[in-house]
């Protein structure tokens, strides 16, 4: 765990957060500002700060949850598909250094624009 980080605070229940999933490995959350309903988090619970930190277990553990949870959150809030998305690095917009990929789900009538969009 590192001291200062907001999603090792959630996982140790510190930080109260809307959890969806959890195993050994990995922890999924609703984001906390939403781009869309169901907008999830899902993080390794190990404190990794980017994609090239996080060890090769823990990363196939990561994409295992964001493959089963992907086609859950889409079908909870009734999705048509969703961006599967890493910010990775402050360059690149990631604003909390603990590794995390964005489940955003997408609608027909969203406007079909692309994550970088949407986020933007
Ligand atoms: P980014 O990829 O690091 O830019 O995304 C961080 C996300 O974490 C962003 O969508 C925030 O809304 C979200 N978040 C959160 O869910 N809970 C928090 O306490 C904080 C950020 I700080």
């Amino acid at each position: 765990m590192a001291e200062d980080c907001i999603f090792c605070q959630i996982v140790d229940g510190e930080i109260p957060a809307r959890v969806v999933y959890e195993d050994a490995d990995v922890l999924a959350f609703l984001d906390a500002n939403p781009l869309a309903p169901g907008h999830t988090l899902v993080i390794p619970k190990e404190h990794h700060e980017t994609l090239g930190d996080v060890p090769p277990e823990s990363g196939e553990m990561m994409f295992a949850a964001l493959h089963y949870l992907t086609p859950i959150v889409e079908d909870v809030v009734g999705a048509d598909g969703s961006n599967v998305a890493f910010n990775n690095g402050e360059a690149a917009g990631q604003e909390v250094p603990h590794v995390h990929g964005h489940i955003i789900p997408r609608f027909d009538d969203d406007g079909g624009r692309p994550v970088h969009a949407v986020a933007g």
